[in-house]
């Protein structure tokens, strides 16, 4: 499918996702957020992609929500733009692939909960992240004020947000939002590097994988592992499980081959 506001590529079982509008740092209107949500799905139901790669093409990851197109949003405006980036971070939560984000520059406001919805996030030495949202005299409202809490602590949450600070890729990296650092010319290798490495384990149990860790993560320990446990004794549905056990007993590498 042709985009107007992103480049879609993809190579050796690797779909990179570049938001492209560099002349507005990549800021997310409601364009940018349809394209991305579409694109999402067609990958995600692409049996030759394992691993999806979120970027942003110039200096920005993405430098938030397009301010130009809120600044008239009246309310029920709001709630609609808003619901259109929940569907989208929900969604990419919910995929099937691992999607790593590459934050290449900034990450402010929406880029942040963009980046955030990813599975985990590897950044340029140069990347800043922040939620500068209290500055504009609005809130986070991509999930920022959950998703960024559940996983740095409500303390942390609150200090970025209340604040509209912004950090060093360094500092994101020392509370957890980041989970490695790079030069910003080795940024995009490296991540393809994990995404290969990703993409050579069989599919259903990195899907397995993602879903256990991300549904058992809002529910008690109980419940978590239990879904745990039923997930477990779903790999053994699949060639798979006993291809990853005879290759380790024969000295060889597993080639896996669930879709
Ligand atoms: N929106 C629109 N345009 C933006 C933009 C943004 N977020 N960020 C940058 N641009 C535009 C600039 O206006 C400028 O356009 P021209 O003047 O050339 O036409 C161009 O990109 C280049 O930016 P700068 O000239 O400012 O470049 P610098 O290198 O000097 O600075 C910067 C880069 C990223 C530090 C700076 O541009 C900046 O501070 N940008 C704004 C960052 C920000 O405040 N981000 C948070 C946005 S608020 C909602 C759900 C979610 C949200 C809202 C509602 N609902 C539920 C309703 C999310 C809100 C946000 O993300």
């Amino acid at each position: 499918m042709n985009y107007k506001n992103i480049l879609v590529e993809q190579a050796e079982g690797i779909a990179l996702v570049k938001v492209n509008r560099p002349q507005a740092m990549n800021a997310l209107n409601q364009e940018v957020l349809l394209e991305l949500f579409s694109a999402f799905k067609e990958l995600d139901q692409d049996d030759k992609v394992g691993v999806v790669i979120l970027s942003g093409e110039g200096k920005a990851f993405v430098a938030g929500a397009d301010i130009k197109e809120m600044l008239s949003m009246n309310a029920i405006e709001a709630r609609k733009f808003g619901e259109t980036g929940h569907v989208l971070m929900n969604f990419m939560g919910q995929m099937e692939k691992p999607i790593v984000a590459a934050v290449n520059g900034f990450a402010l406001g929406g880029g942040m909960e963009l980046a955030l919805a990813c599975d985990f996030i590897y950044a340029a030495e140069n990347a800043k992240f922040g939620q500068p949202e209290i500055n504009l005299g609005i809130i986070p409202g991509f999930g920022g004020t959950q998703r960024l809490s559940r996983q740095i602590g409500r303390a942390q949450a609150k200090e970025l947000i209340f604040t509209g600070g912004i950090m060093s890729a360094q500092e994101a990296k020392e509370i957890g939002i980041v989970n490695k650092v790079f030069p910003p010319e080795t940024l995009l290798s490296e991540v393809k590097k994990v995404a290969a490495l990703i993409a050579s384990k069989g599919a259903l149990s990195l899907r397995l994988a993602k879903s256990a860790i991300d549904t058992g993560y809002n529910v008690d320990l109980k419940s978590g592992c239990s879904i745990e446990r039923e997930s477990f004794a779903l790999c053994f549905s699949h060639q798979d499980q006993k291809e990853g056990m005879s290759a380790f007993l024969e000295k060889r590498k597993p080639a896996f081959t669930s879709k």
